[in-house]
């Protein structure tokens, strides 16, 4: 028999990239779509079959992280040996914007997750995995952060996540549930959502080398960020949920840039000069900033083994190569239409 997951937030970044790794290793997997009135699967398109297929092993079911009661129906239906909750509104930005939506999401929909698995587990065993955030930390108390470090959470996004990754330890402690903790650093790919400034930056830097757009508009240029790579991360989810003890974890690569960095590595693998093309909008300022992330992750490395394998150049540069790609099939169907 394989084993069963369940993902909430499966067509996000990382529910894509760990639908994939869990079917590479014979689970079925199941994830939760929010119904849309547009696909809203791209990310999963290519590992989707018709679940009439024999070979189906990836399943999805509507339903939304607000609503308990369908969580709970789905959970019990499906009775998931492991269940991921990496659902959330998570730009941070955005949480300012839509606190309480960001709340419910974040906050509430990991309560719903967490009451679910745990009236699955007065039944059959099942893990359960919470997306915690560096975010968490927010003003700065020491750094590296590690899993000791206090939080100060500086965005409703931020603060909604310190309750999640209490409610998830209160249910190991209170309910012998077996919950994780995942304190994971930013992490990007090229599935990264277009918004978020890595990816914001790779779109822009290759549109810009092929002459489809001419400036690149972003905010404070002097926050320091720990980018890792969204493959890597999704392993280290997983190896939480395998080991004999659950327990909380930082994800991170110890090492750490500011956007200007960033933009350097982006653009001199273009052989450009960014200062050309970026410009400072205040609109992407946030009312708080969290200035310096920087993540040890040595519990992670010694007690699951886990130890990120891309370094920030790296995961520039790949996006880069990506996002190329896209940029000239843009330019080729301009052309053509
Ligand atoms: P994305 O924004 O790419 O994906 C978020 C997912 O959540 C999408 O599938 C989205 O669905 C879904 N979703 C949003 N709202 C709801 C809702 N109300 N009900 C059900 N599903 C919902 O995020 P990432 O993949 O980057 O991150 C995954 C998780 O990890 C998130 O919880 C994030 O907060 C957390 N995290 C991310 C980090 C990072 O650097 N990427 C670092 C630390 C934590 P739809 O596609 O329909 O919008
Ligand atoms: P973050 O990621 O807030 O760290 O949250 P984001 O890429 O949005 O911002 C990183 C830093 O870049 C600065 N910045 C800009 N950010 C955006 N989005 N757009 C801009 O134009 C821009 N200009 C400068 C920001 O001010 C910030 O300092 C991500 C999300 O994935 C969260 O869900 C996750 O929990 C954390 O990472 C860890």
């Amino acid at each position: 028999m394989s084993k069963k997951a369940l993902i909430t937030g499966i067509t996000g970044q990382d529910g894509s990239y760990l639908a994939e790794l869990l079917l590479e290793k014979g689970y079925e997997v199941h994830g939760i779509v929010r119904r849309s009135s547009t696909f809203n699967t791209d990310r999963i398109e290519h590992i989707y079959i018709d679940p009439h297929d024999k070979d189906a092993k990836l399943f999805l079911h509507y339903g939304d992280l607000t609503d308990g009661q369908n969580l709970t129906n789905l959970v019990l239906n499906i009775e998931p040996d492991e269940i991921y909750n990496l659902g959330a509104q998570s730009h941070v930005r955005v949480s300012f914007d839509a606190p309480v939506y960001t709340v419910q999401t974040v906050a509430i929909g990991a309560l719903n997750v967490l009451e679910a698995a745990r009236q699955l587990n007065r039944q059959k065993p099942t893990r359960v995995y919470q997306a915690s955030s560096s975010e968490m930390y927010g003003d700065v108390f020491e750094t590296p952060q590690t899993e000791k470090t206090p939080f100060c959470p500086q965005s409703p996004y931020a603060c909604a996540k310190v309750y999640a990754f209490h409610q998830t330890v209160n249910y190991r402690h209170a309910y012998d549930l077996f919950a994780c903790n995942g304190i994971l650093f930013n992490h990007e790919s090229p599935r990264r959502g277009e918004t978020f400034v890595t990816r914001k930056i790779t779109r822009a830097a290759t549109r810009i080398k092929l002459g489809l757009q001419e400036k690149l508009y972003l905010g404070n240029l002097d926050a320091k960020r720990d980018w890792g790579y969204a493959k890597d991360y999704v392993r280290g989810m997983w190896m939480m949920l395998q080991h004999d003890e659950p327990g909380d974890y930082v994800l991170a690569t110890g090492e750490t840039y500011t956007i200007r960095q960033f933009l350097d590595y982006t653009f001199e693998y273009l052989e450009l000069d960014w200062k050309q093309y970026v410009e400072t909008d205040p609109r992407y300022y946030r009312p708080t900033e969290v200035d310096l992330l920087l993540g040890d992750c040595s519990k992670a490395k010694n007690v699951l083994g886990w130890e990120p394998e891309t370094s920030c150049k790296e995961l520039a540069e790949l996006m880069v190569d990506h996002d190329l790609e896209l940029a000239r099939s843009e330019a080729l169907s301009s052309v053509q239409g």
